[in-house]
């Protein structure tokens, strides 16, 4: 027996003590799939204008060698990532990581460019997630994509959001598993609006053009992301959290929640309860707002184990996609997305861990006290040995030894770039 398996029955006793199957646990976390986001790779440059300007009011900071630059490359950097954490998961892409020689434009992609990516996820076993993309393009004017007054500006971007659709529908049928496409707009304002109806208004109607024609639920699901504000819109962004809940629940779309998307103290651990109740299913960008929406690699903090708490608490995994959203480019981008990974990973590990029925049956008898010490007993309970069994299983390094491994890669790969 090894010291990870040793740990893991002392865990899998103090947890049975107090009703609690980590087996079970660890069968669940195995099928949960997070959409880890192609972006992190390159600081949001993409392939189709890699020497262009990443625009939308959005920005990665910092210069750290190795970022990928060719679809070849942010695979191997992806396949690395992948094989130091647990389970099977999901890519997550956006159309600017097209893969072809051909000239193509974002109103022009179809599914033929991006092939190599199915081959790859096939070959890896990796789901694939899309996402259109409404920034880093000429065509985004004065601040405006779908929004925009101009009806020329406006049909470029419909016809990449219709076109975005036949893709993500082909990912879903090659891949036997559900593409969700999310939709996120950056069209706003710097300063005070005196309209904000009309271009709200636009939005809408470019969306229900994009979204007119049937597709294959089976194979694809749109979702649909608000904002509060970006970097260059801060006054006023059209697709707002008000916007997209009315344009989702209307429409019958999944809501996509940024973390980084609110208000500075407002959360959306404490939006998920009412989502559950109202949308037809939910789409998490995992990420990690400091001060602004900075998109800071996700770590064990209190909103991350909210998050997770809420997901299993309610019973929220199958109707919820978990998906990440940042970008950092100070530190070694292969980490970056192996800590966020696994952290949320992590945090919905912690979740299953606890008494669930026992903490509500508490709370149901207004029994206050012991709500309070169970929760604060249980933040020190050996979860992580628990994980630690989980990534010995799954052959995955435990612990520190996966940084061994990418400072190993580094050397040999991105460091020779
Ligand atoms: C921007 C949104 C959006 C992007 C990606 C690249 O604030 O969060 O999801 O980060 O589409
Ligand atoms: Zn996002």
């Amino acid at each position: 027996m090894s010291d990870v398996q040793k740990r893991y029955e002392e865990a899998k006793a103090r947890y049975a003590a107090i009703g609690v199957d980590t087996d079970q646990a660890l069968k669940k976390l195995e099928q949960i799939k997070i959409s880890m986001h192609c972006w992190q790779g390159d600081d949001v440059t993409g392939f189709l204008n890699p020497d262009g300007e990443l625009t939308g009011g959005i920005m990665a900071t910092g210069n750290y060698p190795g970022a990928a630059h060719t679809p070849a490359q942010l695979r191997e950097d992806l396949e690395k990532a992948y094989s130091l954490i647990p389970g099977k998961h999901k890519l997550n892409l956006h159309a600017i990581y097209l893969d072809t020689d051909e000239k193509v434009d974002l109103n022009e992609i179809e599914p033929k460019h991006f092939t190599l990516w199915v081959d790859w996820a096939k070959e890896q076993g990796v789901g694939l997630d899309f996402n259109p993309t409404f920034f880093s393009h000429p065509m985004m004017k004065d601040g405006y994509t779908l929004a925009h007054p101009d009806k020329e500006v406006r049909d470029f971007w419909i016809e990449h959001g219709k076109r975005a659709r036949k893709i993500a529908e082909y990912f879903g049928k090659e891949l036997g598993q559900t593409c969700i496409d999310n939709f996120w707009v950056p069209d706003g304002m710097k300063d005070n609006p005196i309209d904000r109806l009309s271009p709200r208004r636009r939005l809408m109607e470019s969306l229900d053009e994009i979204f007119a024609e049937e597709v294959n639920e089976a194979y694809t699901q749109d979702a649909v992301e608000s904002k509060l504000f970006g970097l260059g819109a801060e006054a006023y962004t059209a697709g707002s959290h008000e916007f997209y809940m009315g344009y989702g629940l209307t429409r019958d779309k999944l809501i996509c929640l940024d973390a980084g998307h609110f208000h500075p103290t407002e959360v959306i651990s404490n939006k998920l309860s009412s989502l559950a109740l109202f949308s037809k299913g939910i789409m998490l960008h995992v990420s990690r707002p400091v001060r602004w929406d900075s998109d800071h690699v996700v770590i064990m903090d209190d909103e991350l184990q909210e998050i997770g708490k809420e997901i299993v608490r309610n019973d929220l995994l199958d109707k919820t996609n978990i998906g990440l959203d940042f970008f950092d480019a100070t530190i070694n981008r292969v980490v970056a997305w192996v800590v966020g990974t696994r952290n949320t990973q992590k945090a919905l590990l912690k979740a299953m861990l606890e008494p669930t029925q026992e903490l509500k049956d508490m709370e149901d008898k207004f029994d206050f006290t012991s709500r309070m010490v169970y929760t604060e007993e249980l933040k020190d309970y050996p979860y992580g040995d628990v994980w630690n069994y989980f990534c010995e299983q799954n052959n995955v390094p435990v612990g520190l030894d996966w940084l061994k491994e990418v400072r190993q890669y580094e050397q040999d790969v991105q460091l020779k770039r």
